[in-house]
């Protein structure tokens, strides 16, 4: 099958007897644009069999002649790190361009993949992103290198458009980024953790959204994971509906699409576009409840990961060596819940509240050396100051290094720009395989108050004026004294409201010691609401 493939698509651009010699120099290969199909088509079958050789790991292929005349055309193949293809492979490139007959391509291909240790045909997947300059053969030859990428069985050819040449590297540094720097973090557990203490299976709720499609393309790339999608958004559910990070972190029941195979495995579940993560399991396939980690507890999993890699840095262990003070700073809202809050000051950590919305919270982390924030739905990031990372870079004592090292993959890995589902969920797997922690064991890391969130349909919402991050009502005058008053009828109580700024209601937060007390606490503040 693999043979007829690579037969037909070099019969579907044969070389002239007469063509010119091709070499891949610094440029891949150049010529007149309309004689450039053999080549980029051979070009083509040469990046996915990169591809397959670097185990997935996305390659590129730009088609432009640069500064040449227009009538000029090009090809060059992006190596998986976004840089120039490996020199090694030049001289096969060379071969595949100049190989007379479709019979002589098959042959080099085979000896090569033979030499290179390259399994052809099968299990093995492979990616080539695909772009061209503005010349006007650029839609010919885009179609030659997607016949060549395809001509290996397994490849996918991504077009990305017209592009200028270095976003094209850019897009498949970043795309291989991603998994290159998960399995740096993961070379970086220690070797009595992890691997094997748990469990590997993970399965995801997509939503019916973005983040499930995308995860669906990247997911055998992720090595070490076995990673199920459920909601992958090419079915017939419907984006976030019974589904999906929001409904899962407020109604804490079982998503749509899963089913009594997911009972007990550690699930993750994304917003439609997949800048929220909230964690769950399944308790039983009897039962509709799930055991729910939310933002919080994401939040306090990753303070404990960096927070023992500061320690080593700057611990016991490390006799005589440069200390690295670092302001480390965990931002919250309102709607924490009061066991994270209790939990990470017992840390010793500075916390401090913000306004509901990202942007308060982010703006608030970056003023910290390492800052970090989420909100109880799932939003949010881990922030590192540019000084930091010069400074991490810079330690060179072997434990300091480990440590530093595992900081500077994480500074990579989480996304510095907004709260990023994807890169959180690998950030949370890594940290999982680091301490060799189970579902249960991070769940355990404190017992969430009961809570209870109640909206309020009133003539303005705006009326109500808060200050002190929204925990404190100062307009009206008068309701924050009614609403203290039926706080203080419970233990561990604590209630608030504001106006949403994203809906024409008045949210009213309720915590209290029991399920019962946290609704009847909500009930009673929401009618003073009214
Ligand atoms: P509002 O409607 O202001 O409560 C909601 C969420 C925020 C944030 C924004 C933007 C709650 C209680 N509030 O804001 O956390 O995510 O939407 O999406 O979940
Ligand atoms: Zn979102």
């Amino acid at each position: 099958e693999q043979r007829g493939a690579l037969l037909a698509a070099a019969a579907l651009f044969p070389r002239p007897p007469d063509g010119a010699r091709f070499s891949y120099g610094t440029a891949g290969f150049r010529a007149e644009g309309v004689t450039m199909g053999p080549a980029v088509c051979r070009a083509g079958v040469v990046a996915a069999l990169r591809s397959v050789k670097l185990g997935g790991a996305a390659v590129g292929l730009v088609i432009t002649a640069s500064h040449n005349p227009v009538r000029d055309n090009g090809v060059k193949i992006v190596d998986a790190d976004g840089g120039m293809l490996s020199q090694d492979w030049e001289p096969f490139a060379d071969a595949l361009a100049n190989a007379p007959t479709p019979d002589d391509l098959l042959q080099i291909v085979l000896q090569f993949a033979k030499d290179e240790e390259i399994k052809l045909g099968g299990s093995h997947s492979a990616q080539v992103l695909l772009a061209r300059d503005t010349r006007p053969t650029g839609e010919y030859l885009l179609d030659a290198a997607v016949k060549g990428v395809n001509a290996m069985i397994g490849a996918v050819a991504v077009d990305m458009g017209i592009l200028t040449t270095p976003q094209l590297h850019w897009m498949v540094r970043s795309s291989s980024e991603f998994t290159s720097l998960l399995l740096c973090l993961l070379e970086l557990v220690p070797k009595d953790k992890g691997a094997d203490v748990m469990n590997n299976r993970l399965i995801v709720d997509g939503a019916n959204g973005i983040g499930g499609l995308k995860l669906e393309e990247i997911k055998a790339k992720i090595s070490g994971l076995d990673i199920h999608v459920r909601n992958s958004g090419k079915g017939e559910g419907i984006l976030n509906e019974s589904c999906g990070a929001d409904f899962v972190q407020k109604e804490k029941v079982v998503p749509l699409g899963f089913g009594p195979e997911d009972v007990g495995f550690r699930c993750a579940s994304f917003d439609g576009d997949a800048d929220r993560l909230v964690y769950f399991r399944i308790v039983s396939s009897s039962d509709n409840r799930i055991d729910l980690i939310d933002g919080d507890k994401i939040l306090s999993l990753f303070v404990l990961f960096i927070r023992e890699q500061l320690d080593i840095i700057n611990g016991k262990d490390n006799k005589g060596n440069e200390v690295l003070p670092t302001c480390f700073g965990v931002v919250q809202t309102a709607y924490a819940n009061g066991a994270s809050t209790d939990f990470l000051k017992n840390l010793g950590l500075e916390v401090v509240f913000t306004p509901t919305g990202v942007k308060y919270l982010h703006k608030e982390a970056l003023k910290y050396d390492i800052g970090i924030y989420f909100e109880a739905n799932g939003h949010g990031t881990v922030l590192f100051s540019d000084h930091f990372v010069s400074q991490l870079e810079s330690l060179t004592s072997f434990l300091q290094h480990q440590a530093a090292m595992r900081l500077l993959a994480t500074s990579r890995l989480i996304n510095q720009a907004v709260g990023d589902a994807l890169s959180g969920m690998l950030l949370v797997e890594a940290v999982l395989q680091y301490k060799g922690w189970s579902f249960q064991n991070w769940c355990d890391l404190y017992t969430d108050l009961p809570s209870r969130q109640l909206k309020v349909k009133v003539q303005d919402r705006n009326a109500i004026v808060t200050t002190d991050a929204e925990r404190r009502v100062c307009q009206p005058s008068g309701l924050q004294e009614l609403i203290d008053g039926e706080i203080s009828n419970y233990s561990h109580g604590r209630c608030f409201v504001r106006p949403s700024g994203t809906e024409d209601v008045v949210r009213v937060y309720a915590e209290a010691s029991s399920e019962e007390a946290a609704d009847s606490l909500a009930k009673r503040v929401a009618q003073h609401v009214e």
